[in-house]
């Protein structure tokens, strides 16, 4: 993964492959409803273990079943490849 930050077109690329996110120069984010707080504790379960393995991490926050994300790549200050990386492995195990 070469953290680059991404371009405007590819920003906007993101947009329509993951009209879940709202995408901005500086960060992705988006908003997980799970129905409950074991559903979404496991969730942030699983990111975590990849957080670890990819030495990315989200900023985000949970409220019973809902987790809140927001992605970006502090040391580039902005949106890299590696935060797109980790939304779309956030949709597969959402959704898993
Ligand atoms: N996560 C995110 N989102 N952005 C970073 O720049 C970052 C990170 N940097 N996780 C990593 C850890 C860095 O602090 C370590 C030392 O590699």
């Amino acid at each position: 993964m070469k953290r680059e930050l991404l371009t405007a077109e590819q920003l906007l690329a993101v947009s329509r492959e993951m009209p879940e996110w709202v995408v901005a120069t500086d960060g992705l984010e988006r908003t997980f409803e799970f129905g409950d707080f074991i559903k979404a504790f496991s969730f942030m379960s699983a990111v975590a273990t990849h957080c670890e393995r990819l030495d990315h991490h989200p900023e985000w926050s949970n409220v019973y079943g809902t987790v809140r994300v927001r992605l970006t790549t502090h040391d580039r200050g902005g949106v890299t490849d590696l935060d797109v990386t980790m939304a779309e492995l956030m949709e597969g195990l959402a959704h898993g």
